[in-house]
């Protein structure tokens, strides 16, 4: 495989482009260098940024309700793994792909390996899957997994997550993460406490099959599928269930798993500060895990969090070291383009932290200066960086515009050739 697109065609669109491009980014060169920033450094900062795409990402999602499936929508492992060469091709800032397991098994993962290496890619945290039920599992995640009254439940479930271990291993994942949709319905189903306990007593057992160089991420949700208690609810949950297990269990962010107007860039503050912040799954939503892009709703949130994360690595905060992945579901768009559109929208308000004044900020925090701390940060966010997001991507060889170049590639139309038209309107997430 490889070069999925045209280099001719994105290099002679580039080439349209290359006169007002230079024109702006000549402008905002001359613009930061007033405020005594080197656009330079900029650039190499935006090339160096990456996050990862979850393989599941570039098929067409649904909600509970129904699933319109797209055009020429992924069959396996191996097309996901060339919509997601596509994706980098053109925004040269996801380098690596997050696998889920058991829908990306295959009998021969060096092989995968390289074929996602011919696309640039490589692979990031491997998830497991206790949530739904597969064809030939013996027994029914109904009432749930790692927290199950029963132990057999329990323990098919350890097993699950101990082969996402073996097959992280083999991508050379750097680590697992832990998702579990573990609750209840009903007030009285089940313990509370008790199934807490479940659960940390099955994940002691998964912790134990970690290779030393291998993180654990615990991802906490507020609520769905249960709807009337999670196990792992929020931050605390996920941080307590953390250090019962020891340093290499990690909490990991996402955006929509939080209750309406939760502070998630103070989540993110506490994280870092214990050293417990496994990552962060970008999205975007309104009221609750609603799946929506990367920044298209509430743009300014997106770059309080990424603020956060810029704050703790300019000041080296202790062990931060955290897996950046976008998690959302695509339902009325070609995943594609919400994914390269979403990607920009991350390198962008990276772009915007990096331009905060970190020493004027904290000064005027120092003096108590509530205006110029907030003007300080927010000179930030209203800067127009869109000219070094699109230097970075040409000087790798992506596109000025990644979505104007995808659809003259005609890509879609292409694989959608190969891949048969999917049928059926059921629900489902993914
Ligand atoms: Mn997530």
């Amino acid at each position: 495989m490889g070069m999925l697109i045209s280099e001719d065609l994105i290099g002679s669109l580039n080439e349209t482009a290359r006169a007002a491009h230079e024109d702006e980014f000549g402008a905002l060169g001359r613009k930061l260098e007033r405020r005594g920033v080197d656009i330079e450094a900029l650039v190499k900062r935006a090339m160096a940024w990456s996050v990862a795409v979850p393989t599941w990402g570039v098929g067409t999602g649904g909600t509970r309700f129904a699933r319109f499936p797209g055009k020429g929508e992924p069959r396996n492992i191996h097309d996901k793994l060339a919509d997601c060469g596509v994706i980098q091709q053109l925004t040269r800032g996801t380098r690596t792909v997050s696998p889920h397991i058991p829908w990306d098994k295959v009998s021969d993962y060096n092989a995968l390996r390289q074929e996602a290496a011919q696309d640039g890619l490589g692979f990031d945290a491997v998830n497991s899957n206790t949530f739904q039920d597969q064809a030939d599992q013996a027994l029914s995640y109904r009432y749930r997994s790692l927290a199950n009254a029963r132990s057999d439940i329990r323990a098919q479930a350890v097993a699950h997550n101990i082969e996402c271990i073996e097959i992280g291993k083999a991508f050379g994942s750097p680590a697992l993460t832990v998702w579990i949709g573990d609750g209840t319905n009903f007030a009285g189903q089940q313990s509370l406490s008790g199934m807490f306990e479940n659960y940390l007593k099955a994940m002691e057992e998964v912790y134990a099959a970690l290779p030393p160089n291998m993180g654990l991420f615990i991802e906490h949700k507020m609520y769905e599928p249960a709807f009337y208690s999670t196990v792992i609810s929020d931050w605390g949950a996920s941080l307590m269930a953390a250090q019962h297990l020891g340093p290499q269990a990690q909490c990991l962010v996402d955006l929509g798993h939080h209750a309406p107007n939760v502070n998630i860039e103070q989540i993110v503050a506490r994280l870092v500060h214990v050293g417990r912040l496994a990552g962060f799954h970008f999205n975007d939503s309104k009221y609750g895990d609603d799946d929506l892009d990367s920044g298209s709703v509430d743009p300014f949130r997106l770059f309080l969090v990424v603020n956060e994360l810029d704050e703790a690595e300019q000041r080296g905060a202790k062990g931060f070291d955290p897996a950046y992945m976008i998690d959302q579901s695509h339902n009325v768009t070609d995943p594609i383009e919400s994914l390269m559109a979403s990607a920009v929208e991350i390198a962008r308000a990276h772009m915007q932290a990096s331009l905060v004044d970190r020493k004027a900020l904290s000064e005027a925090q120092e003096a108590n200066d509530v205006m110029a701390a907030h003007r300080t940060l927010k000179a930030g966010f209203l800067t127009d960086v869109s000219p070094i997001l699109a230097e970075a991507r040409m000087r790798q060889g992506g596109a000025y515009d990644p979505i104007a170049a995808y659809r003259a590639s005609g890509y879609r139309d292409r694989v959608a050739q190969e891949r048969p038209e999917v049928k059926g309107a059921g629900g489902g997430i993914v």
